[in-house]
């Protein structure tokens, strides 16, 4: 009864916040952006770039209303939100364009307003005012404990952890787990001690040798200010699906705290954010899951079919049936594409394709349009083809950040050097199939398929008319996508 009433109040409180929306829209057209993806996915680099394009007139030939001339100005304004962080835009354009190094990591929730003045093709002038938000993926992979109980997370969780590679990384974890009786008296210390060695199983299960992406809770490895609460403090127990726990068991209160998780963390998120998104992008570093492995790459895809079921839980609510239709676009978009070579874009658009059609072959429920793009917010390598033998090598010429190393180098930081990072199959099948390729989770670096370094942002020559553009790749068919229809 309780989580019937629960539902109830949240209902409500989302209906009200919809109608306030709903009202302002109405005068001041606007579009809520929400960009997503897990840690390191791009998420900064992307909105800096999509800004900074915006603002200062970057070269997007397939933006169509920007190509055309159509767009008059577009600025920063204050943004509506007063409780949420300011998107730090200025600062991240100076680390990017005059440190030419990379932003710093995000945790938390930010938020950017862009008016955008545009002439209709009709010619008559409007305003759309696009809001940017910044939150982690990791976030949105909360959503579905929304929809299970304590017992149906364990036993998924359990199962998880009991596959190769993360059996492994779970090894101390599940011995500690043998020596819990979850019938037994509630114990502090034993649950801190699971929560502790739950935690480190995530973050050995993130690590870039095994670059897992499917993760939750989410605030295990981004506690923020909640480190150290209760809410964030428990872990799985190996209790029946359908069982109930005994009163003031360890199992009991092990529910709590993951109830209170549910109430303090998940459910705030999705009434003050989500819920309120219209277009969503999913930023994916499809890279670094080649460059660790195929258990990598199969983890990868589950997280993404997670994520298409979060936009239907979206769907599902009385919002959407009573005001308009939330989120009816999503791009997932697969970043760093400079880091291949051009005829490799296609390919890595089609493993994008492949990794998300399970769960695109539901998108009816969804009602939502989605796509999937290979992009680069910031194009940090040029090409070139460097003949080994008499075999010539469609390489990537880019300045390695200082401290990567390649072939027993390790370089400084201002040395261009020109890497062969492998080629991705014409068919995208082969990377899915078992054990095709070799990683970082399974082998020494010089024995991968893929590499792939990381370069520093580029060095834009300024000619002397204002602040160059930053060089990119398709990142205007992303926004094409994500606004071109808006601004019409
Ligand atoms: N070459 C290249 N590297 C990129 C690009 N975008 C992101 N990167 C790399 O990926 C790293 C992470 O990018 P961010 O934009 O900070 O990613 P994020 O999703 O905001 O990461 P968190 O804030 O840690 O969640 C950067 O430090 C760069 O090394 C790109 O377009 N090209
Ligand atoms: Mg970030």
């Amino acid at each position: 009864m309780a989580s019937t009433l629960t539902d109830f109040l949240e209902e409500a409180r989302l209906s009200a916040r919809a109608l306030l929306d709903y009202g302002e829209h109405f005068f001041n057209p606007t579009v809520r952006l929400g960009v997503t993806g897990l840690s390191r996915a791009g998420k900064t680099v992307f909105i800096t770039a999509l800004v900074h394009g915006l603002t200062r007139g970057g070269r997007f030939p397939v933006f169509e209303p920007l190509a055309t001339g159509r767009i008059a100005r577009a600025h920063l304004a204050p943004q509506p939100d007063d409780a949420v962080p300011r998107f730090d835009y200025e600062n991240h354009v100076r680390t990017l364009i005059e440190e030419r190094r990379w932003p710093n990591s995000t945790v938390d929730i930010s938020e950017l307003r862009l008016v955008i003045d545009y002439q209709r093709p009709n010619g008559a002038d409007r305003t759309l005012t696009l809001d940017i938000i910044d939150y982690p993926g990791e976030w949105l992979l909360d959503l579905p404990l929304l929809n299970k109980s304590y017992e149906q997370w364990s036993r998924e969780s359990l199962a998880l952890s009991r596959e190769t590679p993360r059996v492994h990384l779970a090894a101390e974890w599940h011995a500690h787990l043998e020596s819990l009786n979850a019938q037994a008296r509630e114990d502090e210390q034993a649950t801190l001690t699971a929560a502790r060695l739950f935690t480190n199983y995530l973050r050995a299960c993130r690590d870039e040798r095994f670059a897992m992406s499917l993760l939750p809770p989410g605030r295990f490895l981004m506690p923020g200010n909640l480190a150290g609460s209760p809410a964030l403090t428990f872990a799985p127990l190996d209790v029946p699906i359908d069982g109930t726990a005994p009163e003031g068991s360890l199992w009991a209160m092990m529910v709590r705290r993951y109830e209170a998780y549910k109430d303090v963390v998940v459910r705030p998120f999705f009434r003050d954010h989500f819920a309120r998104l219209d277009r969503q992008i999913v930023l994916i570093d499809a890279l670094g899951a080649f460059n660790s492995g195929p258990e990598a790459l199969h983890d990868l895809q589950a997280a993404l079919a997670g994520i298409l079921d979060c936009f239907r839980i979206g769907r599902g609510t009385i919002l959407s049936s009573l005001f308009r239709p939330r989120i009816d676009r999503i791009l997932f978009a697969a970043t760093k594409a400079d880091h291949l070579h051009h005829v490799s874009h296609d390919r890595l658009e089609a493993v994008l394709r492949r990794a998300v059609s399970g769960a695109v072959a539901k998108a009816e429920q969804t009602g939502a349009e989605i796509d999937v793009v290979a992009l680069s917010a910031v194009r940090a390598t040029r090409e070139a083809v460097v003949a080994r033998g008499r075999d010539k090598l469609p390489s990537i010429l880019g300045m390695p950040a200082p401290g990567e190393t390649a072939n027993g180098e390790t370089f400084d930081g201002n040395t261009e050097a020109a890497t062969f990072p492998g080629d991705l199959p014409a068919d995208p099948e082969e990377l899915f199939n078992g054990t095709s390729f070799r990683g970082l989770s399974s082998t020494a670096a010089a024995d991968s398929d893929f590499r792939f370094l990381r370069f520093r942002p580029p060095l834009l020559e300024h000619d002397g008319a204002g602040e160059p553009a930053l060089p990119h790749i398709r990142l205007d068919r992303a926004l094409q996508f994500l606004i071109g229809d808006r601004l019409q």
